[in-house]
C-alpha cells in the first residue's frame, strides 16, 4: 500500500520509514515534487497535524498522514510545546546564526539553568486522511531534560532528552532503540493498525 507522509523533515521520514515495514511504501513530498513549506499555524499539535495532512490531501488527492510533535517541559509550564520548532526564534534570547536545532537546545538549557525539576515529555500527534476522513493517533514518552547535550544521533531536541528508564539520551541511542520506545513509534503503531484494518 502506498501512503504519503506530509513532512518536510527528513529525519521523521527516516524514522517512520523504518517503522512501517514492507507492507507500506512511504512516499515523501520530494517524490511528489512538492517543495514548499506546509503551513502549520495553529496552537495545538492536533490542529497542526490535521492542517498539514489536509493541505497535502487537497493538493495531491492522495491518502496521507502528518506528524506534529512537541517537547513539553513541566518547569516551563509545557513550553516549548507546539512552538518547539521555532522556540529560539520567539522572544529572547534568540540565536539567529545557529542551526535551528542548536539554537533551540541552547535556549532550552538557558531557560532550565539551575532548575531541579527537569521532567518533560515528547508528544506526537499523527493525523491520517484516508478516503476523505480524518483519524488521529497520539504517542507520548516521558523523560528528563539533561543539563548538557550528549550524543550525535537523532535530531531536534534528542541530545538533551533522556527517556525514563534509560541512562542515555535519544541522541545516544541507535535508531532501532529510539524506535522501540519513542512518542513517534507509539503513534505510528496505532497508524499501522488502522491502515492494516482497511
Ligand atoms: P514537519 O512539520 O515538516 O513534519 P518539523 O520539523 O517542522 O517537520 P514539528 O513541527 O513536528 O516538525 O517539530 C517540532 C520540533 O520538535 C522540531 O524542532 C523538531 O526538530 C523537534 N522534534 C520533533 N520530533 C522530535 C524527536 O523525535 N526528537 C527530537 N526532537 C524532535
Amino acid at each position: 500500500m502506498d501512503i504519503v507522509f506530509a513532512t518536510n523533515n527528513l529525519h521523521k521520514l527516516e524514522e517512520i520509514g523504518a517503522l512501517l515495514g514492507e507492507k507500506f511504501r512511504l512516499i515523501g513530498l520530494k517524490d511528489l515534487n512538492i517543495i514548499e513549506e506546509i503551513p502549520e499555524d495553529h496552537e495545538t499539535l492536533e490542529e497542526n497535524a490535521s492542517q498539514k495532512a489536509w493541505y497535502i490531501y487537497k493538493r495531491t488527492g492522495h491518502d496521507c498522514f502528518a506528524d506534529d510533535t512537541g517537547l513539553e517541559v513541566d518547569a516551563l509550564k509545557g513550553a516549548p510545546g507546539v512552538y518547539s520548532a521555532r522556540y529560539s526564534r520567539i522572544g529572547h534570547p534568540t540565536f539567529p546564526d545557529m542551526e535551528p536545532a542548536e539554537g533551540n537546545i541552547k535556549k532550552l538549557l538557558i531557560e532550565m539553568e539551575g532548575e531541579k525539576l527537569r521532567s518533560a515529555r515528547f508528544r506526537t500527534v499523527i493525523a491520517l486522511v484516508l478516503g476523505g476522513k480524518e483519524y488521529q493517533f497520539e504517542g507520548v514518552v516521558d523523560g528528563w531534560i539533561t543539563e548538557s547535550s550528549s550524543g550525535a544521533k537523532g535530531f531536534g531536541y534528542d541530545p538533551v532528552f533522556r527517556p525514563d528508564g534509560y541512562k542515555i539520551t535519544f541522541a545516544e541511542m541507535d535508531l532501532a532503540l529510539k524506535n522501540q520506545i519513542s512518542h513517534r513509534a507509539q503513534a505510528v503503531e496505532q497508524l499501522v493498525q488502522k491502515l492494516k484494518g482497511m
